[in-house]
C-alpha cells in the first residue's frame, strides 16, 4: 500500500511553490498520485492563505472533493501543525474520513514540540472508536511503541479490528531513518498489528523506502516529508514519489495495492457517501 501525503503543514508555498495547498490542487495531486499507484491520501489543508488550518468545514468540504474524484482512502491528519489545540485536533474526526493519524506520544519537531499526551492519546483514540476511523498510529520513537501496548491493553483495539501503524522517521528529535532503527521498532510492535508502513524524513527518504520493502512493510512518501527528489532537485509533483515507489514495489515483487485492496487491509467503513 502506497500512501501520499502531499502537503503536510510544514513547508511554505512560498519555499515550494509546487506544494498542493488549494484544493483545487489537492485534488489534481491525488488523481495523479492515485494513477502512479497510490492509494490513500494523507491530508493536511491549508487556508486562502496557503497556512496551516484545521477548519471543518474545509476538512468535510476536501474529503467530499476528494471522494468525487479519486478511489483514494482518506486519512485526516490530527496532528495538524505544532500550534494546533487539542480541541481542534479531536474535531478533525467530525469530517468523517475514513482514517486519521493518531501520533503515539509528544516529540521533538526541529526547534519546535510535537505534543501529544497520554490523555489526549487516549481521548481521541475512544473519539475514533465513537466515530468509526479507523486510525493509523503514527511512530516518531521507539517509545510511541511501547505507548501503543500500553493503548490496546488498556482500551482495546481500533474500530474494524485491524492495526495499521506509520513509522515516521528521520524527524529532527525522533528516530533516525535507519535501517536499523526500522528493525527495532518493528521487533517491537504490538502482537495485535495487522501491517505497517513506513516514511523517512528528508534524504532518508530512500533508505527508509527500501528498508520498508524488505522488511515487509508498506510505504508512505510525498512532499510533507521530503520536497527533494535528489539531492539539488526539488519535487516537481508529489506523483514522482509515489511513481517512484510504484517502481521499486515493482522491482521488490511487492507491486502497489489498489484502494479496494488498501479498504479490505484496513478495514474501513463502507460508507453511505461512496
Ligand atoms: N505536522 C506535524 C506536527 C500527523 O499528520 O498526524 C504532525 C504530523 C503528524 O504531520
Ligand atoms: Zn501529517
Amino acid at each position: 500500500m502506497i500512501t501520499v501525503a502531499p502537503t503536510g503543514a510544514e513547508a511554505t508555498k512560498a519555499d515550494v511553490p509546487a506544494l498542493p495547498t488549494t484544493t483545487e490542487e489537492l485534488v489534481e495531486t491525488a488523481i495523479r498520485c492515485e494513477r502512479a499507484g497510490a492509494a490513500m491520501v494523507h491530508v493536511h489543508i491549508r487556508d486562502d492563505e496557503h497556512r496551516p488550518t484545521l477548519d471543518r468545514r474545509r476538512l468535510t468540504d476536501t474529503v467530499a472533493a476528494l471522494r468525487e474524484q479519486t478511489d483514494l482512502l482518506v486519512q485526516l491528519s490530527t496532528g495538524g501543525s505544532v500550534t494546533d489545540p487539542f480541541e481542534d485536533r479531536l474535531r478533525v474526526l467530525d469530517a468523517r474520513p475514513d482514517s486519521c493519524s493518531l501520533t503515539m506520544g509528544t516529540v521533538n519537531f526541529g526547534d519546535a514540540v510535537f505534543l501529544n499526551p497520554w490523555p489526549f492519546i487516549v481521548e481521541l483514540y475512544q473519539a475514533s472508536q465513537a466515530a468509526e476511523v479507523v486510525p493509523e498510529f503514527e511512530l516518531f520513537d521507539l517509545g510511541h511503541v511501547a505507548a501503543l501496548h500500553r493503548l490496546f491493553d488498556a482500551h482495546g483495539l481500533p474500530y474494524g479490528g485491524r492495526v495499521h501503524c506509520d513509522l515516521v522517521m528521520g524527524v529532527p528529535g525522533g528516530m533516525p531513518g535507519t535501517a536499523a532503527a526500522l528493525v527495532a521498532v518493528v521487533a517491537a510492535l504490538p502482537p495485535q498489528t495487522t501491517s505497517w508502513s513506513a516514511t523517512g524524513i528528508g534524504r532518508s527518504t530512500l533508505p527508509v523506502a527500501l528498508a520498508a520493502l524488505s522488511a515487509g512493510g508498506h510505504l508512505r512518501v510525498g512532499m510533507e516529508d521530503t520536497v527533494a527528489y535528489a539531492r539539488g532537485r526539488p519535487v516537481a509533483h508529489n506523483a514522482e514519489l509515489v511513481q517512484r515507489a510504484s517502481v521499486l514495489a515493482e522491482v521488490a515483487q511487492r507491486p502497489a495495492m489498489s484502494p479496494a485492496a488498501a479498504r479490505d487491509l484496513l478495514q474501513v467503513r463502507t460508507d453511505a457517501a461512496r
